[in-house]
């Protein structure tokens, strides 16, 4: 293609407001334009490189026996409303009406409308099992929609669904997908890890991954062993379960045998957060207990770690397998406990209490005495605290034991969630009635799994991975284009001819050649090239003269002058 019928305007500078390297790239190399937050025109290039990324989905979808469909983005709110999920989310979920006044919604993902369509299609076990997807543009209206592609409002999803008659079925289509994604993000180029993952507001039953590329600009934290191949989101990583003898209360004999001061309370006038606690009374955060009340679903319940820990408010709602969790506010704290916010404590609180099992040793411990300016020293967990909730309420540590192999320790990455595969169960055919007849004649309810995958985050995944301050480094099995040819100067008869003439040997060969034929400043040329960052480059300059052009590998650096011949040898060993 000739580069200068090519609609490809390169940017100097980035829009003040992309902060991510692809976003600021993408804009720069134009391959693609902000329509409006979060929201993308593809132009030619950036187009080219999805239908790459989604060819390359398609070929590993089909292999796994998954089959196409393709299903609509408008989707009656009735299907919403039947699964319970229309009043689950909220302005996240965009909603629209039809000229009827009929409700829809833009579908952000698509249970409902697959269960729908399988409860119609299939009612015997012998049309199963069945794994259907689809590439398709999806609807979710961010909040903050922000980096690109990466968090868009629109964007391109492969979403699958498997059906099955059992749970064996279910898990064998399960660990399909994952091979399936390991090998699709393989060949996007893709340095990612699959991570145990938090099934969420999905409801899932059992296991979940999620496939994470390792990138500094990733909002997810994903904990990693040193040792053994354990791997798990931030949301999910377990702690290792603190042996510090039982976890349960003390019987009142063994009350008696133990030794240590009574808890004690003491004057601490507006000492109220764990800073100003070690600032006062210069004390490790380690020997605090810190207590946050929350209000999950409406009920409240406080919950206890450490000084020196963060509270995982996925493990705490998991845990009390509630709808929604959110930290009370101050006024709440008092309406609900009668304390002021900064005095709380778990010792004689008004409120369930769920302590993690990390503090459950601790006997010296200092704590709120759920009195204004008033806080506990010398608290023993086991002695005088209510344990009927212990469990595991916090966020891991770099540098931690993996609680799997005890052997290894904790390292986190950042990264950007680019798939993510989830045993659903039967939620979506109970609530939808997606039943077959099984051998028996009996009415079964389909188990199912869903399977995602960000087509235009992926996009942005790689490029993340995949550059240089001069620009973006494709890889070659997603490029836009493979082969950048750049005469040095257009006025130059011997270079275009030679340069027309390497064109035409590599097209022969099927690749997809950039011919850079406008009439700019070889500097501009250059930098363009960096900026759109084709895999492979040739040059033909003085060199021509000789038949020689200069070879080189944008993800390296070196140059090579070889023959018109050698370049198109080179070529072909790279495609
Ligand atoms: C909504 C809105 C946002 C959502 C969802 C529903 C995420 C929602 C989870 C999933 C689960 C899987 C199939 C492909 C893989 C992911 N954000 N999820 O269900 F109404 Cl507004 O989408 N779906």
């Amino acid at each position: 293609m000739k580069q200068s019928k090519l609609l490809l305007n390169t940017l100097r500078e980035s829009p003040g407001e992309a902060e991510a390297a692809s976003h600021q790239l993408l804009i720069r190399a134009g391959f693609i334009r902000q329509l409006a937050s979060g929201i993308y025109t593809y132009l030619p290039l950036g187009r080219r490189v999805l239908r790459k990324i989604e060819q390359i989905v398609r070929e590993e979808m089909d292999a796994a026996d998954a089959q196409e469909l393709l299903m609509p983005a408008m989707q009656p709110a009735e299907l919403w409303k039947e699964s319970g999920r229309y009043s689950l989310y909220g302005p996240e979920l965009i909603r629209l009406q039809d000229r009827h006044d009929r409700e829809f919604a833009l579908g952000p993902t698509h249970e409902e409308v697959i269960t729908t369509l399988v409860r119609s299609e299939i009612n015997t076990y012998r049309k199963l099992p069945v794994i259907l997807y689809q590439i398709q543009t999806k609807f979710r209206d961010e909040r903050r929609p922000r980096f690109g592609l990466l968090r868009g409002r629109e964007f391109l999803m492969k979403d699958a669904y498997s059906f099955d008659m059992d749970w064996e079925g279910l898990d064998r289509a399960y660990w399909s997908m994952f091979h399936a994604y390991e090998r699709i993000f393989q060949r996007c180029g893709l340095n990612f890890r699959a991570v145990e993952a938090d099934a969420g507001a999905i409801g899932g039953v059992g296991e979940t991954h999620e496939f994470m590329a390792l990138a500094d600009i990733g909002e997810d934290t994903v904990v990693t062993c040193s040792f053994c191949d354990y791997a798990a989101n931030l949301e999910q990583a377990e702690s290792d379960r603190v042996t510090f003898g039982s976890n349960k209360s003390l019987s009142s004999d063994e009350l008696k045998q133990e030794t240590g001061l009574e808890a004690e309370k003491f004057y601490t006038p507006n000492i109220r957060t764990i800073e100003e606690l070690i600032e006062n009374l210069h004390i490790d955060p380690a020997e605090i207990l810190k207590t946050v009340v929350f209000l999950a679903d409406d009920r409240a319940v406080a919950v206890v770690v450490s000084g020196s820990d963060e509270i995982n408010e996925v493990k705490v709602k998991n845990y009390l397998k509630a709808a929604s969790l959110s930290i009370a506010d101050p006024d709440a704290v008092m309406k609900l406990t009668g304390v002021t916010t900064g005095f709380i404590g778990p010792k004689d609180l008004s409120v369930p209490v769920l302590v993690d099992q990390s503090v459950v040793h601790m006997t010296k411990a200092i704590a709120g005495a759920n009195e204004k300016d008033y806080h506990f020293r010398n608290v023993n967990v086991r002695r005088d605290i209510p344990l009927n909730y212990v469990g595991d309420f916090r966020n891991v540590k770099e540098g931690e034991h993996c609680p799997r192999c005890k052997e290894g320790t904790f390292k986190f990455y950042r990264g950007i969630e680019v798939g993510h595969v989830f045993k659903l169960g039967t939620k979506y055919s109970e609530h939808l009635g997606a039943a077959f007849l099984d051998a028996q004649g009996e009415s079964k309810q389909m188990i199912m799994g869903c399977y995602g995958i960000g087509v235009s985050r992926l996009l942005s995944a790689v490029i993340e991975q995949h550059h240089d301050e001069d620009g973006m480094i494709w890889p070659i099995s997603i490029a836009p284009m493979q082969v950048h040819i750049i005469p040095v100067s257009a006025k130059d008869e011997v270079q275009m001819g030679t340069a027309w003439q390497v064109y035409d040997r590599l097209m022969e060969h099927g690749a997809e050649v950039l011919l850079d034929d406008r009439d700019e400043r070889p500097g501009v040329k250059f930098k363009d090239a960096d900026l759109i960052g084709l895999p492979i480059r040739i040059v033909v300059g003085k060199g021509a003269a000789d038949g020689l052009v200069e070879f080189m590998e944008r993800s390296q650096r070196e140059k090579e002058l070889i023959t018109l011949e050698e370049a198109v040898e080179r070529v072909k060993g790279l495609l």
